[in-house]
């Protein structure tokens, strides 16, 4: 008797126990009544610690007062942070993460920055193209493309919502550099084939760059170089172009993400401008979270 119903409870306890925790998991829906820290933990979703966007938003937390009020910063990676938004978007659940424009989470979820009246992030940040020093003489085709390469953030969201969607990023890049033979022209106009020459190129597998490097390694390709693109972490990134090791990157979001790299290698590199405008970083929430605008409304509201 006592070890069958021992065996019945223990059963009743490998069912309940499972829910139990789902459902004390489980963030309820967005409390525009009640505070948001203990909603959501005091805690902001974020990326790959590398990230500069993880960086600024440790310099947020400091400026606003937050990290004394129990505030904190989870790293993470792009895929965990845009799968956490995702589950919580879909069950107006409270969230905060760190985000960045052109990125296909704009398009997919209505998300909005909060306002930032401390200008710890940059009211908008350009992406720009790095080389190494001598490419300009060593392989001058490479060097003029490189130099014109320039595209919108529509452009650039086009292609990642094409990976977004399961395309391959070759794939993906190929089919946009066929729609947009003007533009195309435009970097490569009067610049003769090569044959045989090498061309590497290095990147953060931020869904960003991903498009970026793809598209631009591709031209290059057509123009007749071999080109090898290689992803690694953002330090290493600089280190390649710096010592040579890697010929170019379209990966330096400027004036503040990368404003450290940018000036710890100040002198070892090229810089040739901008290849995209009006790109944005900062922290974002669901529009539905209609009473949190600001960074300050964390702590506030
Ligand atoms: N990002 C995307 C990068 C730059 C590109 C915002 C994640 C960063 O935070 O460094």
């Amino acid at each position: 008797m006592k070890k069958q119903k021992f065996i019945k409870l223990f059963l009743l306890a490998i069912l309940i126990i499972p829910i139990i925790s789902a459902c004390s998991s489980q963030t309820a829906p967005y409390k525009s009544k009640e505070k948001l820290g203990p909603q959501i933990n005091y805690t902001i979703t974020g990326i790959d610690a590398g990230a500069g966007v993880m960086a600024s938003t440790q310099t947020a937390l400091k400026d606003y007062g937050l990290e004394k009020n129990n505030w904190q910063l989870q790293p993470s990676s792009t895929s965990a942070m845009t799968s956490t938004l995702d589950k919580s978007y879909k069950n107006k659940q409270p969230i905060v993460i760190t985000g960045w424009q052109p990125h296909w989470m704009f398009t997919k979820y209505k998300l909005k920055f909060l306002k930032d009246p401390k200008n710890v992030y940059g009211k908008a940040e350009h992406i720009n193209t790095i080389v190494r020093k001598g490419l300009k003489k060593d392989k001058p085709e490479a060097y003029t493309i490189l130099d014109r390469f320039h595209w919108t953030p529509k452009q650039m969201s086009s292609v990642m919502l094409k990976v977004n969607g399961g395309m391959d990023p070759d794939k993906a890049a190929k089919q946009w550099i066929k729609k947009n033979p003007k533009l195309v022209q435009k970097w490569t106009k009067g610049v003769k084939k090569v044959h045989g020459q090498s061309l590497k190129i290095t990147y953060v597998a931020w869904d960003s760059e991903i498009a970026s490097t793809n598209v631009i390694a591709q031209v290059l390709r057509d123009q007749g170089y071999k080109v090898t693109i290689q992803a690694m972490e953002m330090q290493p990134v600089w280190a390649s172009i710096s010592t040579k090791a890697a010929d170019a990157t379209v990966s330096a979001w400027l004036p503040k993400t990368s404003a450290k790299f940018y000036s710890d290698y100040k002198g070892k590199f090229e810089d040739l401008g901008a290849n995209l405008e009006g790109a944005k970083v900062g922290l974002a929430v669901p529009k539905y979270m209609t009473n949190i605008n600001s960074i300050d409304d964390l702590k506030n509201k």
